[in-house]
């Protein structure tokens, strides 16, 4: 049987990259599901905090993030969707891996420097680089992010854990740290997970296709939410940035505005065509002009997300303590499995009393 893991953090309502590289396909793993298989989605709250967020915006977006499970389809009957920091166990293991978590491979991870707007090469050690001079001081909770994503994985002896190529370099860590554990404790305690990654394993901002499409990105025209309505949707499309090229053709290299459009509209519409550059030959070409091609992603998505959106504004409906009792339960489970999981590891290490 597969356990399966994959978080989201509650930092906005999520966009095409969020919905296309992780929502839908853990929709999809879940509808799919054996009898046996178990799975976990969670709202990683915990690793929100890792940059300061205003307490009552986070229970917010807490909301949100739990209506956009159920809008999507996921069903609570079906997969554990829960809160992060309803289940302390992930916290407790994080630190016990941390004692065990190397800080030369953290420090060559890019997100804490992406998220810190430093180069790829930056060391965190090196205070000239640190203390560059917009880059706000680095905290020891987004340096050691991966390892609070590792906890959550490990907790539950994941077998599968379903991510965006983003993630990619994160899960190999959290491998290689349970192999690393097992090793030193002699026992295997930990499962090292497989990373499933998405067919839209990065979809690309629009307002800079180079980039990912991301929540936390200023421009609110670089990405397209799953509640936006079919205006916004147009007018956010209508001004992607593309090229002066004429016609549609498909190169992410050469072409990476159109492709990015090119790669949204095929992702919904996988059955159809064998590729992004069949759909690009065979609805476009070079006599269509970039005007069009924009109007025609801008409906396919639209037409799409209707359901979604729709559906997003009936759960935002539902009162607090409804969706709170739903969170709740679902946490309950998840306690149940992370401690018991948690107490044999504990166990072994000489933790606690028998
Ligand atoms: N652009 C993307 N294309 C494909 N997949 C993506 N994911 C995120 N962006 C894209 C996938 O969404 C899941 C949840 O991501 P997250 O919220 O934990 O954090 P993130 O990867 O850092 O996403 P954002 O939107 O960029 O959030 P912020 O701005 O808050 O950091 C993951 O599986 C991720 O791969």
């Amino acid at each position: 049987n597969r356990i399966i893991f994959s978080g989201i953090q509650p930092t906005g309502v999520p966009h095409l990259g969020n919905y296309l590289g992780a929502l839908r396909p853990w929709v999809k793993l879940q509808d799919g599901a054996a009898p046996d298989d178990q799975l976990l989605f969670s709202i990683v709250d915990l690793h929100a905090i890792t940059i300061k967020q205003d307490s009552s915006l986070l229970r917010q977006w807490r909301k949100e993030m739990f209506a956009s499970f159920l809008a999507v389809g996921l069903d609570p009957k079906k997969s554990i969707l829960y809160a992060q920091s309803d289940v302390p166990a992930h916290a407790e293991l994080m630190w016990i891996l941390s004692c065990s978590a190397s800080m030369g491979y953290l420090s060559r991870m890019t997100q804490w420097k992406s998220k810190m707007s430093l180069p790829s090469n930056a060391n965190p050690f090196d205070t000239s680089t640190s203390k560059k001079k917009d880059a706000p001081a680095l905290k020891l909770g987004l340096f050691s992010y991966p390892v609070l994503q590792a906890a959550d994985i490990l907790l539950y002896k994941t077998t599968h854990v379903p991510v965006g190529e983003d993630q990619a370099q994160h899960l190999e860590f959290a491998r290689e740290l349970a192999i690393t554990f097992n090793h030193s404790f002699g026992a295997e305690l930990l499962v090292p997970p497989q990373t499933i990654i998405s067919p839209a394993k990065r979809v690309m901002s629009l307002a800079e296709p180079t980039k990912k499409m991301s929540k936390s990105d200023p421009d609110v025209k670089s990405r397209i939410l799953i509640t936006d309505t079919k205006e916004k949707i147009h007018k956010k499309i209508r001004v992607a940035l593309t090229d002066s090229i004429q016609g549609v053709s498909y190169n992410r290299e050469t072409r990476p505005g159109v492709s990015n459009l090119i790669d949204i509209m095929y992702h919904f519409q996988e059955e159809q065509f064998t590729s992004p550059e069949q759909l690009a030959q065979d609805l476009f070409g070079p006599e269509t002009s970039l005007k069009a091609l924009k109007e025609k992603v801008a409906d396919t998505v639209d037409e799409h997300l209707r359901e979604v959106r729709e559906a997003f504004n009936n759960a935002m409906s539902m009162g607090d303590a409804e969706m709170s009792g739903v969170a709740r339960e679902s946490a309950n489970t998840a306690n149940q499995l992370a401690s018991s999981n948690l107490k044999t590891i504990k166990a072994q290490m000489g933790l606690g009393w028998d």
